[in-house]
């Protein structure tokens, strides 16, 4: 019985524009800031993406390592870094993101439309990039974006081994435009398909856009845990913009809490993602 939620906070993500959105955190401030106040609420895990002086994405190392280094000195969150990073970055700087040493990185399992874009994910580099979480200890969190993709994943654990710390924990991400839609239909599918994966195997979801608030219930229903934040939403409602990352912890927590299984604790996910306390 899931008796928590593990509430993940991915506060900027790659594709939103700075200018268009002020409340999007793109500097170490900003960020740190963010994290604390969600943190506070209720966040266990944040999902980070980077940017560079102009705020546009980056996975410039340094950048990378002061990030990790600033989020583990300023707040109890496990630190997970995107290595799905933008649609443009290379297969070798999101390889490199491993180097900044985070607690968790996403592996994202499969290429997917993204929009008017592709977000390439080949057979070869997952394998690159779950055998070298591996081998550095870097606790994965396997990002779905459709359903054959976590039977890319069966494959995956099937022949290379379970990741780091030996629990399965994915991410369905729900509603972007040439991915799954989010809808309660789909992330039943997706469970049901998660029954052929380890034992024990875990997931958050994440509606994108307007599916945000049915994605939620639906994985709350479900035994599912939540990631929100501006990387994935940016309408709180009809008509009515996100004003903070906060607020969408805010409502994830008071969702959580009325389906009775209120945030996990920071030792709590630890120990629900097989990281070292
Ligand atoms: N920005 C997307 C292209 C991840 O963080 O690993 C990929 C993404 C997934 O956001």
């Amino acid at each position: 019985m899931t008796t928590t939620t593990l509430i993940t906070v991915a506060p900027t993500g790659a594709e939103s524009v700075k200018s268009e959105v002020p409340a999007l955190p793109v500097t170490l401030d900003e960020l740190v800031r963010t994290a604390t106040e969600c943190a506070a609420l209720g966040a266990a895990v944040i999902h980070v993406h980077v940017r560079d002086d102009d705020a546009e994405p980056t996975l410039d190392l340094g950048r990378l390592r002061a990030t990790v280094e600033a989020l583990r000195a300023g707040t109890g969150l496990i630190v997970e870094l995107s290595t799905g990073g933008a649609v443009t970055d290379s297969e070798t700087d999101r390889l490199a993101v491993l180097d900044a040493v985070p607690d968790m990185a996403s592996c994202t399992m499969g290429t997917v439309n993204f929009g008017d874009d592709v977000f390439l994910n080949r057979w070869e580099f997952i394998v690159e990039l779950h055998t070298r979480m591996q081998d550095r200890g870097v606790v994965a969190e396997y990002e779905i974006f459709d359903l054959g993709q976590l039977a890319a994943l069966q494959r995956l654990l099937g022949r290379y081994g379970l990741p780091a710390g030996g629990h399965v924990h994915v991410d369905l991400v729900m509603g972007v435009p040439g991915g799954m839609p989010g809808t309660v239909d789909a992330l039943v599918a997706c469970r049901q398909a998660l029954r052929d994966l380890p034992a024990g195997t875990t997931y958050s979801a994440t509606g994108v856009g307007r599916t945000s608030v049915p994605v939620m219930l639906a994985a709350l229903s479900g035994g599912g845990h939540l990631r929100v934040g501006m990387a994935d939403t940016l309408s709180y409602a009809k008509g009515r913009p996100v004003e903070s990352n906060m607020q969408l912890v805010a409502r994830a927590v008071s969702l959580a809490q009325l389906a009775q299984r209120p945030p996990a604790t920071a030792a709590q996910a630890r120990e629900l993602l097989g990281l070292a306390a």
